[in-house]
């Protein structure tokens, strides 16, 4: 056969293999990563705010170590400059993942921007960003975390149910997260949204508790005093989380009220001290908001390494416990 045929055929079968490679929809390239080296993933945490954060960065921890991750691990003590501090140094140590959980929604254009530049995949948990250009869903490969509209929705629905009161009023203050923050803004909106249904239902105060139990004191302390100046009664306590909620309790008892009866409360996260304070009677539920998000966080920095494609959101998946249920529930409860 002729030479130039051999050619000619010889090149066909190898571009025919090169489209074939193309079409079997092959993952991306894979990592040039050694086996025998670990996986560095840098991961910058809001601080120790609440039980829900401390569960949240042991899950962490023990399932990096579990995974066999060098965890590069960080605290910004709920400072947004902090994190950015730490995920530039992230970039500069040029770890295989970034993850964090941003503290606020917004002013992460820059350092992410960086991260891009730099080729180093972007993981979120807990709570999400917007961006003030471009596409927020450009800048990180997938958010994992909980739907903090519909815990609003939830903590609305439960209390409706709960009250059974379709005329008379009903007077709402609530404690919010911190400003600024996604779970604060998602879970007023989601509660919101029920209350619209109802009329009778009134947010008569709203202010924020910073998601700590001290703040949630000292703000349910002031709620407490206008609404007697005002001659207000305070019928239900909404808190965006369990912590602000259980600092509540102690300005409610203070000033001789029965939290729990003179006050029905209800929060979010689902901590250990929620069921406990709902054993004593002290509060009356607390929709589920889980921080046990270690192993998903280290299954997906595994598979990026390796290459695979992540979904883009991961939601948790959680329940609504009322008091009733906490006796039973709380031996069962891992954070
Ligand atoms: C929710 C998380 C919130 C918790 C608070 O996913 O971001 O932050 O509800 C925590 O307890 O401080």
């Amino acid at each position: 056969m002729a030479k130039w045929k051999k050619v000619t055929i010889a090149l066909s079968v190898g571009i025919m293999m090169l489209a074939l490679a193309g079409c079997s929809g092959a993952k991306q390239e894979t990592t040039t990563k050694p086996a025998d080296k670990k996986i560095v993933l840098g991961f910058s945490q809001i601080g120790a705010e609440s039980e829900w954060r401390t569960a949240n960065t042991e899950s962490i921890k023990a399932s990096a170590q579990a995974a066999g991750i060098e965890l590069k691990f960080s605290d910004a003590q709920q400072k947004q400059e902090n994190q950015i501090k730490a995920i530039r140094s992230f970039i500069q140590q040029k770890v295989d993942v970034i993850a964090f959980s941003p503290v606020v929604e917004t002013g992460w254009d820059a350092v992410l921007q960086e991260a891009k530049a730099a080729k180093i995949p972007v993981i979120l948990t807990d709570r999400s960003i917007k961006m003030s250009s471009g596409n927020a869903e450009d800048y990180y490969v997938t958010f994992m975390g909980s739907d903090f509209v519909e815990e609003g929705r939830r903590a609305g629905k439960w209390l409706v149910d709960f009250m059974k009161k379709d005329n008379e009023a009903v007077n709402i203050v609530e404690l919010q997260g911190t400003v600024g923050s996604a779970p604060a803004i998602d879970r007023k909106a989601g509660f919101e949204e029920i209350l619209k249904q109802h009329a009778n239902y009134k947010v008569i105060k709203s202010q924020t508790g910073d998601f700590t139990r001290a703040k949630g004191k000292e703000v349910m302390e002031s709620f407490l005093k206008s609404a007697k100046a005002d001659g207000q009664k305070i019928d239900v306590l909404y808190a965006h989380n369990d912590d602000m909620a259980i600092g509540a309790i102690q300005a409610i008892e203070e000033a001789g009220l029965k939290p729990g009866k003179d006050i029905i409360i209800v929060s979010i996260d689902g901590v250990k001290g929620a069921f406990e304070a709902m054993i004593a009677g002290k509060l009356n539920a607390t929709i589920e908001c889980s921080p046990l998000l270690g192993d998903q966080l280290m299954t997906a920095t595994k598979d990026l390494v390796a290459g695979k494609t992540l979904d883009k959101r991961i939601v948790t998946k959680e329940g609504v416990f009322p008091a009733e249920v906490a006796s039973k529930e709380l031996p069962n409860r891992k954070y």
